[in-house]
């Protein structure tokens, strides 16, 4: 075990003081975006929709320094949104103010049992900036009672989209995710398309008076808290007076999501009424996937019934959707995957979100009244809990009168584009941009990253992810038949190289992340073969890779419906390694997997002229 470098042992008092003066000092920044967070115990409570009460919890979580009452028992638990634009830096700094947790120094911060669960640290997911020093560096560990401020130095090229942030130390990053600590950063770009370079779709967005759409952020949470029973056990029916918590890596696991009985939140809230809408118009929806242990399958339906929301088993979710939400869900048009700007836009009436993922969507309510926002039924091999789950409520959102809709979504938002596109864009693009959005909706001039074409690839990389269930010693979670070691690079890629990855699972299905650079999907194709990524493919009845087909995106579902090769997906992505030198990791994003073992460290370093690349320091 090596110390961590010395420039995060900074004491939080005399860390604060120096940042409280830089605060002062902001105005002569413009180009930064500060926040300063606590990260601490929060006491505050979460509505219970099984027993109609508010459980009082206790959780790590983020607390804003700057908000007017930041420990107040109804504040949310869910981070404040970052809004930056493409050349700003985003500074933030952490002030780790939980008790000191001996366990902090086990195997060097490597072992794969769970612990260091008061240490913590950050990644700014999907974010394509420095993974190094105090860039996105998840290898750093912020020991309690350490202050540490990240810098993120957003390109001027970088695109805008939805991006979101949580802690990543290895060894307690799915105690303090479920816990709540996320948030959403959304990148805000208005650059204008040309005839050779592709724009920001937010230049596009905007409403007949030139000012952006509404929009809304929706962080979608699955903080699994649990209570104690009498014979010391966890028991999720927590009782009064009793104080909810996330102490125990036994709360996460295969089925426990379900069991739990527990309601993804929007934002911090359990079945809440969202802000209204406007019938007829349309809205960017920025969902964020920052669950860990449940799939989202996300619809929209009117709510026909009268019953009100107040309380609600989880058991009895499936009837009470039945009888309250229309029977047809609500066609809505995704613009982008993990915050990138797709090629077309895909009408959708559910789309798939697995741990990690962000959708954008243009979302049109089609008439006055309320509508039932719904985690569907999924295929149990598509769902993180290997079940084929119940639908779950999420939410209600009130249109209040507007203009309704009377024919198809798909022609009224195609017709809003256009109209659109005719009063944003230049005289040198617009006619391609609406000769684009006529033909299918497409959105070329969009697309921030250019396709990558076979002739471009100049290596290969293989990937195979496992839980070994068959040792002595218990169950492994591994990559390439190794669970992780800090000690080891797994990959050394050379910049500027162009690989082609291929992804599999032999045991059950996993979502791969890997930092710093997104990658293009080519082909998904299932165990008899068949390519299923095709927008109207048909996998089975699954809908979550028809249409993902060249679609760019950084975190992605790896399909497994069974328990060895056989029944394995093979997918095929290619990736830049652009800009970037330093070494990051790449894991699965069920994060209690990544906890256990299932992440590599990745190494980006010069080519050495040869074809190789120039060794590290070690
Ligand atoms: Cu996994």
């Amino acid at each position: 075990m090596s110390n961590p470098p010395a420039y995060i042992l900074e004491p939080v008092a005399k860390a604060r003081a120096k940042l409280e003066t830089f605060a002062q000092d902001r105005a002569t920044f413009p180009g930064e975006v500060l926040l300063d967070m606590n990260v601490t115990y929060l006491d505050r409570q979460i509505y219970n929709p099984a027993t109609a009460r508010y459980d009082r919890v206790r959780l790590r979580g983020y607390q804003d320094t700057r908000q007017a009452s930041p420990s107040g028992v109804d504040t949310p638990l869910v981070g404040p949104t970052i809004d930056v634009r493409p050349g700003e830096t985003v500074r933030i700094t952490l002030n780790n103010m939980l008790p000191q947790d001996s366990t902090c120094g086990i195997g060097g911060g490597s072992a794969n049992t769970p612990h260091c669960f008061n240490g913590t640290n950050l990644h700014s997911h999907g974010l394509w900036v420095n993974p190094s020093g105090n860039g996105d560096n998840v290898l750093v560990s912020i020991r309690p009672g350490i202050a540490f401020q990240y810098e993120y130095n957003i390109p001027a090229d970088h695109p805008a989209g939805t991006f979101w942030y949580h802690p990543h130390l290895h060894g307690s990053t799915a105690l303090q995710v479920s816990s709540g600590m996320s948030g959403a950063l959304i990148i805000r770009g208005d650059r204008m398309p040309t005839p050779t370079e592709t724009g920001d779709i937010d230049r596009l967005l905007k409403q007949p008076d030139g000012s952006d759409i509404a929009e809304r952020v929706l962080v979608l949470q699955q903080i699994q808290y649990a209570c104690t029973d009498s014979d010391g056990g966890i028991t999720y029916d927590c009782q009064p007076g009793q104080v909810g918590g996330i102490e125990s890596y036994d709360q996460f696991g295969p089925g426990t999501w379900p069991a739990s009985g527990r309601f993804t939140s929007i934002n911090g809230q359990v079945l809440g009424q969202l802000a209204p809408a406007v019938a007829g118009s349309v809205e960017r929806w920025r969902m964020i996937h920052a669950g860990v242990r449940d799939t989202i399958n996300f619809e929209i339906r009117r709510k026909t019934g009268s019953a009100a929301l107040r309380a609600l088993t989880a058991a009895d979710t499936d009837r009470w959707i039945d009888q309250n939400c229309g029977e047809d869900p609500i066609p809505y048009g995704v613009v982008a995957q993990d915050g990138l700007t797709m090629a077309q836009v895909q009408m959708r009436q559910q789309a798939v979100l697995q741990p990690g993922y962000r959708v954008d969507a243009l979302v049109v309510l089609p008439q006055a009244g309320d509508y039932c926002l719904v985690d569907a039924a999924a295929p149990a091999a598509a769902s993180v809990n290997q079940l084929a789950p119940s639908r779950r409520l999420l939410g209600i959102v009130t249109a209040v009168e507007g203009e309704t809709v009377n024919g198809e979504i798909s022609t009224y938002l195609q017709d809003w584009l256009i109209s659109a596109a005719e009063r944003t864009m230049a005289p040198d693009v617009a006619g391609k941009v609406i000769d684009d959005l006529k033909n299918d909706m497409r959105l070329s001039s969009f697309v921030p990253h250019p396709d990558i074409e076979p002739g471009e690839v100049t290596g290969e990389q293989q990937l195979v992810f496992n839980i070994d269930v068959k040792q002595p010693g218990g169950t492994f979670f591994e990559i390439d038949g190794q669970p992780y070691d800090a000690n080891r690079i797994d990959r050394t890629l050379p910049l500027n190289g162009v690989d082609e990855w291929t992804l599999r699972s032999d045991f059950v299905s996993h979502p791969f992340h890997i930092h710093v650079n997104p990658f293009q999907i080519i082909k998904i194709v299932d165990a008899a073969g068949n390519d299923v990524s095709a927008l109207g493919a048909d996998d089975d009845g699954d809908p979550q890779y028809p249409g993902l087909k060249n679609v760019w995106k950084d975190t992605l579902w790896i399909k497994n419906p069974g328990t060895d090769p056989s029944t394995r997906y093979t997918i095929t992505v290619r990736t830049r390694y652009q800009r970037y030198i330093g070494e990051f990791v790449l894991h699965c994003h069920i994060l209690d997997h990544e906890d256990q073992g299932m992440m590599q460290n990745v190494r980006i370093t010069l080519p050495d002229g040869n074809g190789g690349t120039v060794s590290g320091h070690h």
